[in-house]
């Protein structure tokens, strides 16, 4: 018997060391992964003004201080996006209410949003719970690969915008085949079941993730502008995914199915990024979600522990405006670190949710982003409920959520689940 246990053990430590290794081989070689490379730092405090006055109150946080920390953040990390208000028409150009095997009615929407001679179609899915009083809490989420990736339904509309050159697709053009590829990142029969509508559309509709030098999507549509000449705090493509999830935001005021005031924003990855920026500068976001979002998302960028300014700017030189490069290894010039982007969804719920195996997003620069946002929501009386960073898989739901939870760089069903129960806490 003991035998049989020492062979056990001997085999999941053989186990352990192999994934470990894989794990290792898997993040890019010359970065900081452990904690004892970490080089001091101090973070800029979200408190004091430019002036260097104190803030000690949620008035003068909210008509002084926060409108500083946004515009920072708008001239040095995301960009300015158009405050130009321009056309915007809504389609609902299908609609089914005997969708997901009964439980939900799906509809699909075309937002057309127009300026002078161009335009662009952002297509929105939504699945509403059947058998439910309207109006409904909501779940607005923005995608990597395409509507007809989230789920196997074969009447989502596929797009026709520029897709990512993977899995054989050879000429950026979504494919039947491709239907459902994602579905496990996407757990909508449980949002379904729990009572929130689900809502999604695709990134590439917005702005196609390549660098065109701002030609095409969402910066395309305001080429006709007089300005020839981009400034260096000119909006970049996660600014252009964030005004296109205000514009499916548009479209939700204008539905009588959702509870306006009860929408949650998510995005994973890029798009978590994406999802903290577009709280920030959107308010009528109620509740936001970041997953697995790491540098110029949740994680503190002065750390330099796993990706960097430098690198997240070098490989992709249009997510981000131009002055963002003054930082290259170069992070304790910048007038704000990540921390300040959480204290901007203050006093709303705002989950960061992080995974062991992701050390190129900085795990634990995700949870110190929270402790850093923490005395901003405090002035209204909220706060995270922890000190320490929680073990894996145990997570905390104050006003500020955070886990960290096994496995790699993904979104999976344990996500959902400390999402549904977070939104279900604080959308009393
Ligand atoms: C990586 C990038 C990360 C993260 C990720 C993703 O290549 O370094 O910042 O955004 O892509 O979006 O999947």
């Amino acid at each position: 018997m003991e035998n049989v246990l020492l062979g056990k053990k001997a085999l999941n430590f053989i186990l352990l060391l192999f994934s470990l290794l894989i794990f290792v081989n898997a993040q890019p070689k010359g970065y900081i992964y452990e904690e004892s490379k970490v080089v001091n730092y101090s973070l800029p405090d979200p408190l004091i003004c430019n002036d260097g006055k104190k803030v000690g109150s949620k008035n003068f946080w909210n008509e002084k201080r926060r409108n500083e920390i946004l515009q920072l953040f708008k001239d040095e990390v995301y960009g300015n996006s158009p405050q130009k208000l321009i056309r915007t028409e809504f389609e609902v150009i299908e609609k089914e209410t005997v969708a997901l095997g009964g439980n939900a009615t799906r509809r699909q929407v075309v937002i057309k949003v127009s300026n002078a001679n161009r335009s662009l179609d952002i297509n929105l899915l939504i699945y509403s719970p059947n058998g439910m009083k309207f109006p409904v809490p909501a779940f607005l989420t923005i995608n990597f690969h395409g509507n007809h990736t989230v789920s196997s339904d074969p009447e989502i509309k596929i797009t026709q915008s520029w897709v990512r050159n993977r899995n054989g697709i050879k000429n950026n053009r979504a494919r039947e085949m491709d239907r459902g590829i994602s579905s496990s990142r996407w757990s909508i029969n449980q949002v379904i079941e729990s009572g929130y509508a689900f809502a999604t559309f695709y990134y590439g509709d917005v702005d196609p993730d390549f660098h065109d030098g701002f030609k095409n999507g969402a910066h395309g549509l305001f080429e006709t502008e007089i300005r020839t000449k981009r400034k260096d705090t000119d909006w970049g493509s996660i600014a252009a995914w964030a005004w296109g999830l205000s514009r499916c935001m548009d479209y939700i005021h204008e539905d009588s199915l959702f509870d306006h005031k009860q929408i949650a924003i998510m995005g994973h990855s890029r798009l978590g990024k994406t999802a903290l920026w577009a709280g920030a500068i959107d308010e009528r976001f109620a509740l936001i979600i970041s997953n697995n979002s790491g540098c110029g998302g949740a994680a503190l960028s002065r750390r330099r522990f796993g990706e960097t300014v430098k690198r997240i700017n070098t490989s992709f030189p249009h997510w981000f405006c131009e002055n963002y490069k003054k930082y290259n290894a170069n992070e304790e010039k910048c007038p704000v670190d990540q921390h300040m982007l959480i204290s901007l969804a203050a006093p709303r719920p705002v989950y960061i949710a992080s995974a062991e195996g992701d050390l190129w997003a900085d795990p634990k620069g995700e949870f110190l982003s929270a402790i850093g946002a923490e005395p901003v929501y405090k002035l209204f009386g909220y706060g995270l409920g922890v000190t320490e960073q929680p073990s894996v898989n145990e997570p905390v739901h104050g006003r500020i959520g955070y886990h960290i939870r096994t496995g790699k760089h993904d979104v999976t069903e344990y996500d959902w689940e400390q999402y549904l129960k977070f939104a279900d806490k604080h959308f009393e």
